[in-house]
């Protein structure tokens, strides 16, 4: 009788900065000040506008949002190891990463308007998909069109701890890892899906170590440490370039809601939530600045304020453009061909509803079109001759709890 171990595997875990921002040198990428400082900017205007999305919600100015709240780190740390051509395929929680991939603000915000503009596919950013687990395959499919291509590109895609329960999520592994594809899988383990905490998701010891099944690399990392995070994708995605598919396991917490419909106190305590507030991923990041002489409260305030200013533009922008959508244009973005039923409900609409007409190809501009002015970034855009942001939208009413009342 034989009986030998045919098969064994490990699973690496990789820190940069501790929950002090203390720095161990080993880890750290090669980052330039300025793309430090950058870091450091696109997690503040994503926590941001994360907040601002949160507060038109809850005036009724927008519909659900599902905030990253927390993530930052895990987002911003990945997305910006992408080259601007490679594709970003999100789930539904990437407010950050599309900022760092230069995403308007108002894009984002119609999107949560229930605007299919704000699905434009603009760049190499996948639109957000809803159903969980299903985005992982188009990126294993575009990773294997590279491989065919034979370009030196991956693609990247972000997707939950409760997503890896996901029959798709394995298949797409399982498909990237046998036709080498050019594919990171980015799981953001946030420690709950909706309601389900992590613990009984899944009984294995480690999400990453799913990976092993597929034949592919799995690595975890402290998904709060935005420099971890970085240096992480960054191997991960020159591995990936080369035809070798990697799974990202960042270690996180959505310290927030699901989304603008849940209530986390439901099912959660605050001091399960505490424990996580003080690994926050902006306080650590900020820490090592501040030691690295990078920052101090003046340029923290200046940054706060060029923050303040984005968003009350970028806000304007959102809802003038939400304000001239034609309603009737609901029914025009399913079918090629509008079937009779619904073209006898658009009828019956256009008769209802007074400015329900139906827009002609002019009419109905793209949402680009439609927004007048220079185009605003969240990547780089930071307006230096500005001085202090007044934002008539803020105020009191806006600090809205994260508990979901
Ligand atoms: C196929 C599918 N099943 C169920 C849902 C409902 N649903 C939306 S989000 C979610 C949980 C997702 O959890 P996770 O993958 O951990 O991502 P997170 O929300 O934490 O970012 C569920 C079950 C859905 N949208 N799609």
């Amino acid at each position: 009788m034989v009986r030998e171990q045919v098969a064994e595997f490990s699973v690496e875990y990789v820190q940069a900065l501790d929950e002090e921002g203390n720095a161990d040198e080993a880890e750290l990428p090669d980052v330039s000040d300025d793309e430090l400082l950058e870091l450091y900017r696109l997690m503040r205007l994503s926590r941001r506008t994360d907040e601002r999305a949160v507060a038109l919600q809850r005036r009724g100015e927008s519909g659900t949002y599902a905030p990253g709240t927390g993530q930052e780190a895990a987002q911003v740390g990945s997305a910006i190891a992408l080259e601007p051509d490679e594709w970003m395929v999100p789930s539904f929680r990437e407010s950050a990463a599309f900022l760092t991939r230069g995403a308007p603000v108002h894009r984002l915000l119609w999107y949560a308007m229930g605007m299919e503009e704000g699905a434009e596919v603009a760049d190499a950013n996948f639109p957000p998909a809803i159903p969980v687990g299903t985005q992982p395959l188009h990126a294993a499919g575009i990773g294997w069109g590279h491989e065919i291509s034979g370009e030196r590109k991956a693609a990247l895609t972000y997707f939950g701890d409760g997503a890896t329960s996901e029959g798709d999520v394995y298949e797409a592994m399982n498909v990237a890892g046998a036709l080498d594809a050019h594919a990171v899988f980015f799981c953001q383990n946030n420690q709950w899906a909706i309601s389900t905490p992590r613990e009984t998701q899944t009984r294995t010891e480690t999400l990453a170590q799913k990976a092993v099944a597929a034949g592919i690399e799995g690595v975890q990392v402290d998904g709060n440490d935005v420099l971890g995070v970085l240096s992480v994708a960054r191997d991960a995605l020159e591995t990936a370039r080369e035809g070798d598919p990697v799974f990202v396991e960042a270690l996180t917490f959505r310290r927030s809601m699901h989304t603008t419909s849940d209530d986390p106190s439901v099912y959660r305590t605050e001091e399960q939530e505490s424990e996580w507030e003080a690994r926050d991923p902006i306080v650590r990041f900020e820490a090592y600045l501040r030691d690295e002489g990078l920052l101090d409260d003046d340029r923290v305030e200046r940054i706060t304020d060029e923050i303040e200013e984005l968003l009350a533009d970028e806000i304007d922008r959102a809802k003038e453009g939400r304000d001239r959508v034609v309603p009737a244009e609901m029914f025009d973005h399913v079918f090629a061909e509008t079937p009779p039923e619904l073209q006898r409900q658009r009828e019956t609409f256009r008769r209802e509803e007074g400015d329900g007409e139906v827009a002609t190809a002019e009419e109905g501009m793209s949402g680009e079109e439609r927004a007048a002015g220079g185009e605003v970034t969240g990547r780089g855009d930071v307006r230096e001759d500005r001085e202090t942001a007044e934002d008539s939208e803020t105020s009191e009413d806006e600090e809205v709890s994260d508990r979901g009342e």
